[in-house]
């Protein structure tokens, strides 16, 4: 089951079938248990829609799929990212921290959008004016219900300043958290697990030509979604239910966006998520 949001409707689509229903209050609906059953009740009043009409309307305008839960994220939990972490950090003499979060019991978690700094798709994410390199962060992203379990999976976009991190890892709140920092859709597929194998890939343009791309699987993926959420829960509480980014796996070589650059995200049975880079 895949949930969409629209501007004054939201849209379901279960097993290839469209369902077009009334604007809902997400921070009601994603601060419930159990999602799945109770959309599958909601949805049987709903207006039944073709894929075509379907399509059309995905295309015009999606929002972000959220209400006002906080988003989140991991960080190293990929091999990938350990490493282009521990080089760009070597002369701040930071490398060592990242090399044992990768290994530790504890994850690295931290604060990473409030509904105001995140994009929907199709929106601008922004690249910063003090930054000399930066780069999307392709993120399986979990809904996580006010109980802490995961009960959704989206496509998260986690923008980043490689040279403020690099500089020094205390700036990292500076080089993830700021104005268009995050997007998160085009949907939440309504689930409470996802299959290993899935795979996650990047494909960035520049002037209508492929700059940039990679692609990793969630074999890669160090520590099991629930896991992850099982920290976040740990002396926080969530009324509303909220979303965590599980890290990446994805780090372009030898690149930095620039404004203008189209950044898609796909994640097998999710969607692609497509943003355009500003500047702030
Ligand atoms: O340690 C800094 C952030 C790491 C991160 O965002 C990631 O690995 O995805
Ligand atoms: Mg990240």
């Amino acid at each position: 089951m895949k949930l969409y949001k629209l501007p004054n409707q939201t849209l379901l689509e279960i097993e290839s079938e469209f369902l077009l229903g009334p604007e809902l209050d997400w921070d009601d609906l994603l601060g419930r248990e159990n999602l799945k059953s109770l959309l599958t009740k909601e949805s049987q009043t709903w207006e039944k829609i073709s894929s075509a009409n379907a399509e059309s309307l995905i295309k015009e305008e999606l929002l972000a799929p959220m209400g006002t839960q906080e988003i989140w994220a991991a960080g190293v939990t990929y091999y990938r990212s350990r490493t282009a972490r521990m080089e760009e950090s070597q002369d701040a003499g930071g490398a060592d921290f990242y090399d044992k979060v990768y290994a530790a019991d504890r994850p690295e978690l931290f604060f990473k959008a409030t509904p105001s700094r995140v994009s929907s798709p199709g929106g601008k994410v922004n690249i910063r004016k003090d930054s000399t390199w930066d780069v999307p962060e392709p993120e399986l992203t979990l809904l996580i219900s006010p109980s802490g379990k995961v009960q959704g999976f989206t496509v998260g976009n986690d923008m980043s300043s490689r040279s403020i991190e690099g500089e020094n890892p205390l700036y990292l709140p500076q080089a993830k958290v700021y104005q268009g920092c995050a997007s998160i859709g085009p949907c939440i597929l309504i689930q409470d697990s996802i299959s290993e194998s899935t795979e996650i890939s990047l494909e960035i343009y520049r002037n209508g030509e492929l700059a940039a791309s990679g692609k990793t699987n969630l074999t890669q993926l160090k520590r099991k979604p629930q896991e992850l959420a099982g920290w976040l829960f740990r002396g926080n509480t969530f009324p509303v239910g909220c979303f965590l980014m599980t890290g990446t796996g994805i780090v372009p070589d030898d690149f930095t966006l620039a404004k203008g650059d189209e950044v898609k995200i796909s994640i097998e049975g999710i969607g692609t998520l497509e943003n355009t880079v500003g500047l702030i």
